[in-house]
C-alpha cells in the first residue's frame, strides 16, 4: 500500500522533500503541499493539492503522514498537531525552537503511546557518515580519540538571525557525533575566531562520557562552497570522508573536484535515503532504525541552547540533558 504523504513548506528543503516524495521514492505519493506563498506550494505540488492550511493537510483523510518543512518556529505546533492527528511526522531540523517545546513534543508522543516522530537529522543516512559509523561499531581502527568535523556554509542564508549558526546548522554535528560515537556530551569549550566580531568562524570543541574529543570548525561565510567533512582519528588508524564530488577533473597542469553551493547536492542521496527509511518504517509498522527520534531532537536543541551561551562566556561549560522519560 502507498502511504499519502502532506507536506507542510514549499522553502529550498519542502520543495526538495516533496520532489523527492513525488518520484525518488517507492511506497508512497505525494497528496498536497501547504505554504504561507499559495504559488510557491503549487510549484512544489507538481500537480499534487497546493493550500495555504497547513492544519487542513493534516487534517485530511487522504494525508497518511506529514513531512514538516516550513520556519523553524513553526515546527513545534505543527508536529503536536500531527501527533493529535496520529500521524507519522517528520520533521526537519530543529524539533522545536526550546528544550520545553521538544519536551512536550516528547510527552505527547509518549502519551500516544506510537513512535510517531523522527527528526530530519539527514546526516545520519549519508553513506560516508554511515561507512565511517560502520567501521567505528565494529572497532576495527580501535577507540575513537578524536573526531574532526568541518562544516562550511558558502554563505550564511539570507534568512540566518543571531544563534542560529548553533541552534540550524552546528545542530547537525551535534546529533550526527553523539550517534556516530554512540555517546553523550559532558563538556564544551567555544573559541570563535579572534579577528572576526561576527564569531564566524568559531570553533566548539566537545568532551564525550566516551573520553573522546570532537572538534567542530563551523564556518558560515566559507566563500569556496558547501563543504562538509569528518575524520575520525583513532588508537590504530584514522577514517575520514573522501572529496564528496565523485568526480576529479584535471586540465593546464592541475587537478580539481568541485563543491556545491549547498548543503542539497552534497546531501541528496541522505535526503533521499531517510525519507525512504520514514516510508518503509511506516509500512512496516517499525520506525526507521537509525532515524533520529524526538528525544534525539530535543538533546540537539538543548545542547545548542547551552552552546549559545558557551559562545558568549567563552568559559568550558558542561553540558546537561533533562531526565529522560521512559
Ligand atoms: C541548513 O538549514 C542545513 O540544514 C544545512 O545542512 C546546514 O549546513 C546549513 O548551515 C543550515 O543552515
Amino acid at each position: 500500500k502507498s502511504i499519502g504523504i502532506g507536506v507542510i513548506g514549499a522553502g529550498v528543503m519542502g520543495a526538495e522533500h516533496a520532489r523527492i516524495l513525488a518520484s525518488d521514492v517507492s511506497g508512497a505519493h505525494l497528496v498536497a503541499v501547504a505554504d504561507a506563498d499559495p504559488a510557491r506550494a503549487e510549484a512544489a505540488a507538481r500537480g499534487a493539492r497546493a493550500t495555504t492550511d497547513a492544519e487542513a493537510l493534516i487534517a485530511d483523510p487522504a494525508v497518511e503522514a506529514v513531512l514538516i518543512a516550513s520556519p523553524d518556529a513553526t515546527h513545534h505546533r505543527l508536529v503536536l498537531a500531527a501527533i493529535a492527528a496520529g500521524k507519522p511526522v517528520l520533521c526537519e531540523k530543529p524539533l522545536a525552537t526550546s528544550t520545553a517545546e521538544c519536551l512536550e513534543i516528547v510527552t505527547a508522543e509518549a502519551r500516544s503511546g506510537r513512535r510517531l516522530v523522527q527528526t530530519g537529522f539527514m546526516r545520519r543516512f549519508d553513506p560516508a557518515y554511515r561507512e565511517m559509523k560502520a567501521a567505528i561499531d565494529d572497532n576495527t581502527l580501535g577507540a575513537v580519540r578524536i573526531l574532526h568535523c568541518q562544516h562550511r556554509n558558502a554563505a550564511a542564508p539570507s534568512w540566518f538571525t543571531g544563534a542560529m549558526a548553533v541552534t540550524n546548522s552546528l545542530v547537525h554535528e551535534i546529533d550526527v557525533c553523539r550517534w556516530l560515537l554512540s555517546t553523550e556530551y559532558t563538556a564544551v569549550t567555544v573559541i570563535p575566531c579572534p579577528s572576526e566580531a561576527s564569531n564566524d568562524p568559531a570553533m566548539f570543541i566537545f568532551e564525550t562520557a566516551a573520553g573522546s574529543l570532537v572538534s567542530v570548525e563551523l564556518f558560515m561565510n566559507a566563500d569556496y562552497g558547501y563543504h562538509v567533512h569528518a575524520e575520525a582519528v583513532c588508537a590504530g588508524g584514522t577514517i575520514g570522508m573522501a572529496h564528496p564530488a565523485v568526480t576529479r577533473t584535471r586540465r593546464n597542469g592541475a587537478e580539481e573536484g568541485s563543491f556545491p553551493a549547498n548543503w542539497v547536492p552534497r546531501f541528496r542521496d541522505a535526503y533521499r535515503l531517510q525519507n525512504q527509511a520514514w516510508i518503509d518504517g511506516i509500512r512496516g509498522g517499525t520506525p526507521a532504525a537509525d532515524g533520529s527520534t524526538a528525544w534525539d531532537g530535543l538533546v540537539a536543541t538543548c545542547l545548542a541552547d547551552q552552546i549559545v551561551v558557551a559562545m558568549t562566556t567563552r568559559e568550558r561549560t558542561r553540558l546537561t540533558l533533562p531526565e529522560s522519560p521512559s
